[in-house]
């Protein structure tokens, strides 16, 4: 049977930092050692890497990991990656968000940078809610369930992430989820492996704010019923809405934002520079 990785955690964090702000048992904690056993496996180098994440509780990772790190504002970390990559396109950007974060106030910029196939990976931690502000709806809070904005159900059909990202022409798109830390390695080190616009969603829980409203106030019960609501079968995820697991797409051949960029610059110096000397 194979097994996770053995890894010196603490080498790739701010440990000052710690104990983490996560409740206890937030998948946030999972999520965030499966990144470490990923870019331990892939040695990507710390001076060429950057992680950026909003505001959220999805947002301390940029505390909490050693590297090169930026905090921004609600739904923008984007956008700093996308204006990062194209200052610094040999740069590896990892973009670490929350399903309020980058599916509600920043859904715009998720979707064009989906459509420019920029090649930044962004792993959307979906639990459900707007975990640190309380648990309030997001787009992805699932129908019919309660929360402090909704005490009634929630009325609002979801977002599909995946698909929203591969209608949009994101080159690679996997789900995972928090019960399953082997998948979630894959998942994580596959998104990180690929070049251009990947887009890693994990299924994780917020039994503190979402949980507790839906009779899951326990993380190993949340835990569990995230894995039940899980499915590797496209069909039976068609059928009654289970969350469908496993790379989705990825198409290497894609043109890339950044590198279509470059090479249209040197084009336009050449042509320039022909002009002149003629
Ligand atoms: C412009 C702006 N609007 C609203 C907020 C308040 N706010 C902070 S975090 C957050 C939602 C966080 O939810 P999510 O992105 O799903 O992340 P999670 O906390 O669940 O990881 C909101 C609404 C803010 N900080 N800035």
């Amino acid at each position: 049977m194979s097994k996770l990785a053995e890894v010196d955690y603490n080498q790739y964090l701010r440990v000052h930092k710690l104990p983490t702000t996560w409740c206890a048992g937030c998948g946030d904690g999972a999520i965030m050692k499966s990144l470490i056993r990923a870019l331990d496996e892939l040695q990507l180098p710390r001076d060429e890497t950057a992680i950026i994440s909003g505001i959220g509780c999805s947002g301390r990772f940029s505390g909490y990991l050693d590297y090169n790190t930026l905090h921004v504002t609600h739904g923008r970390p984007l956008a700093f990656a996308t204006g990062m990559k194209m200052a610094h396109p040999k740069g590896k950007i990892i973009v670490v968000s929350g399903d309020g974060d980058s599916l509600a106030i920043g859904g715009n910029h998720f979707i064009h940078a989906c459509r420019r196939n920029i090649d930044l990976t962004l792993i959307i931690i979906n639990n459900y809610t707007y975990g640190l502000t309380g648990g309030q709806v997001s787009p992805s809070t699932p129908l019919d369930s309660s929360s402090p904005t909704a005490p009634y159900g929630s009325i609002e059909p979801t977002f599909d992430t995946c698909k929203v990202a591969m209608a949009a022409g994101a080159s690679f798109v996997s789900r995972t989820v928090v019960a399953s830390p082997l998948h979630m390695d894959k998942m994580i080190k596959a998104g990180l492996s690929h070049s251009g616009f990947s887009v890693v969603e994990v299924m994780s829980n917020c039994h503190i704010n979402w949980g507790r409203k839906n009779e899951y106030a326990a993380a190993a019960d949340l835990i569990k019923h995230l894995k039940d609501r899980s499915t590797f079968s496209a069909e039976e995820s068609e059928a009654d809405g289970k969350h469908l697991l496993g790379i989705l797409r990825q198409d290497a051949e894609m043109k890339e934002y950044a590198t279509t960029y470059y090479q249209m610059v040197e084009a336009v110096q050449a042509k320039m520079a022909e002009k002149k000397g003629a």
